[in-house]
């Protein structure tokens, strides 16, 4: 097909027809409506503007081929390959463009919900700027610390970080903290597209605000004609992040109010997140659960959401009211503004949650008032009357469990690389071991991680053993293209661990989910080799008292943390480090130099703790994560 477009254009260009600019010629009748190029007039055919004042670039003689009714196509080289929909990205990434932003981290007071509460921000604001870019893109990130009792890093969640192990920003893994003044450069390909969000991975600081949305811009499994950035939906703290997890400790904090992108209300002041809509257009709405203790339903009253991704997994659409979405999730969908049930022409948007074992009740927002639950109002463009909707709600969806879906790229998973039993883990509060460093604590190994900051295990390749409370798991096996298995039970294990219910994130990978049900796994009831097209993402819940099996590649040599995304959870020790082909890092990611600016950085790190106000040993009473 690409083949004969390309015949086409250039026949169309010796004929001397304008062949329009973008991708496929529009001139010929006979091509079929999905044909019909993007309107982007003033731009070159290697440029595209995926929304209006972002641009996307691609080399000489590329053509992006991604329109409105064209949304499964990206961008066809030179030679007219094209990149869409259905290529697998793992393999087949689109040349781009580089893109530099600089960042820094600080404290300032905010109030996003109405009460002032002094926050930990990235450019002075909450959420974090939006880094936007295009599939196969190139990001290089200064991010520097001005943040005098805090040390920073920045970890770009759910990216595949492919060969780059040394750019995932987590504290003690990859790095030590960017001490007060420092910077440290980032600089990674972007080889997947979706929504997602870059967080600090120093200790509870995300939970106090250095958060941001990350969007890659990339073809869809369905069509839309407008778009919103991500939106980050986060439960809020007016106390200060590390004085609630200190509380958390013993009784686990209450949140006080639900920000949408930096909106909330709380005690009748703040207000609602807005948005507009048009008749009949159709919006890719994006939602990043940036919570630290919060698992939502998202819906909107009287429209149905279609899911086109999940995390960064392009996904055969499925349609749904309301989406059940875990901490550190995210889905792409698309709405369709088709209504005109309000006489007033608003609709709210929720975001409801469901206390027990997914989470903990919020102080004054209690799980019965759902009225307050309500945190958007979309207003089609004719809008007037009543200022607040009237409409109702869909009925009723509770629980914390993840919705099925189908990859649009499918895996076909063989049989474990491993020895199951070997790499099978009890994910729970570990009370028979009684308190370590001062608390009951969770955990995912038999013991809660617990890290120095100053002793990142990425510049300790050579050890052979570590330190117990790093909780390092090696996984040293030779076939990048099998699968290695992982089971994690909730509860249970030796130290008889009491379960929860655990969003459970692993850096550097997607993973397919083999298993995710109530009860203990029983490695006798595997399903049948291979497994085609599983849900494959990378954050998948835990089910209380229940398992999770998850199979990855074990393609990306590198020290890869896997833990709960509850902040809390993962403070307290609920996390392993997975070091994949441990003789293979340093070479993959580029030799020993690679790792200069991670020792750089520690050496300001340490010498900076011998200041006054920043942070000192003695104070630390979370994992480091
Ligand atoms: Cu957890």
């Amino acid at each position: 097909m690409g083949f004969s477009r390309r015949s086409l254009a250039s026949f169309l260009a010796l004929l001397g027809a304008t062949p329009f600019v973008g991708a496929s010629p529009v001139a010929s009748a006979s091509l079929p409506r999905t044909e019909i190029a993007p309107r982007q007039a003033s731009l070159p055919p290697n440029e595209f503007e995926p929304r209006p004042g972002f641009k996307c670039k691609a080399p000489e003689g590329w053509q992006f081929c991604n329109a409105a009714d064209k949304r499964e196509c990206w961008v066809r080289d030179k030679n007219g390959k094209e990149y869409n929909i259905k290529s697998d990205y793992e393999d087949e990434v689109p040349e781009g463009t580089s893109r530099e932003y600089s960042l820094e981290v600080t404290e300032a007071t905010i109030s996003p919900d109405g009460y002032p509460k002094l926050a930990q921000l990235i450019n002075g604001i909450y959420p974090g700027p939006l880094i936007e870019a295009c599939w196969g893109d190139t990001v290089t990130v200064k991010v520097k610390n001005l943040n005098r009792n805090n040390g920073t890093t920045i970890h770009w969640h759910g990216l595949r970080m492919f060969g780059e192990n040394h750019m995932d920003g987590v504290n003690g893994v990859t790095q030590c903290p960017i001490a007060d003044q420092d910077e440290f450069t980032y600089k990674f390909r972007l080889r997947q597209y979706g929504p997602t969000w870059y967080h600090s991975h120093y200790s509870s600081q995300y939970s106090d605000g250095v958060a941001a949305p990350f969007l890659v811009h990339g073809p869809s499994s369905a069509n839309y004609t407008d778009q919103w950035t991500p939106i980050i939906v986060a439960d809020w703290y007016h106390d200060n992040a590390y004085k609630a997890f200190h509380g958390a400790l013993t009784v686990p904090p209450s949140a006080d109010s639900i920000l949408v992108n930096g909106t909330g209300r709380f005690e009748g002041k703040g207000s609602y997140f807005t948005q507009t809509f048009e008749h009949d257009k159709t919006y890719l709405i994006r939602i990043v659960n940036g919570g630290t203790d919060f698992h939502f339903h998202f819906s909107i009253d009287n429209h149905v959401l279609q899911v086109v991704s999940a995390d960064m997994v392009p996904i055969t659409p499925f349609y749904t009211n309301s989406l059940s979405v875990g901490i550190g999730q995210r889905y792409s969908v698309i709405v369709h503004a088709n209504q005109t049930a309000a006489a007033n022409g608003r609709y709210w948007m929720r975001t409801e949650y469901t206390a027990g074992t997914c989470q903990n009740e919020f102080k004054k927002l209690p799980v019965s008032d759902a009225t307050n639950q309500r945190v958007g109002i979309i207003s089609y463009k004719d809008a007037s009357g009543d200022p607040l909707p009237t409409t109702n709600r869909w009925p009723a969806q509770v629980g914390c469990t993840d919705v099925l879906f189908e990859p649009v790229v499918g895996w076909t998973v063989t049989k474990p690389q491993n020895d199951l039993l070997k790499n099978a883990y009890s994910a729970g509060l570990d009370s028979k071991a009684g308190k370590v460093h001062g608390a009951v604590r969770w955990e995912l190994t038999e013991t809660p991680m617990w890290l120095n900051f100053s002793d990142p295990t990425i510049l300790h390749l050579d050890n052979s053993t570590w330190n117990p409370e790093y909780a390092v798991e090696p996984y040293n096996f030779n076939d990048p293209d099998g699968f290695v298995y992982m089971i994690i039970n909730s509860g249970g294990g030796t130290n008889n661990k009491f379960g929860g219910t655990h969003p459970i994130h692993l850096h550097g990978h997607d993973f397919a989910i083999i298993s995710q049900n109530s009860g203990r796994f029983d490695p006798a009831k595997l399903p049948a080799f291979p497994i085609k097209n599983p849900p494959r993402r990378d954050v998948a819940m835990l089910p209380a008292n229940g398992h999770l099996v998850i199979a990855f590649k074990s393609d990306n040599p590198g020290v890869w943390l896997i833990h709960c995304h509850i902040g809390w959870h993962a403070g307290s020790g609920l996390a392993l480090q997975v070091i994949e082909g441990k003789d293979k890092i340093l070479q993959n990611l580029g030799g020993a130099t690679s790792l200069d600016q991670a020792k750089g950085g520690c050496n300001k790190w340490s010498a900076s703790m011998g200041l006054p106000g920043a942070f000192q040993y003695a104070d630390q009473e979370d994992s480091g994560i």
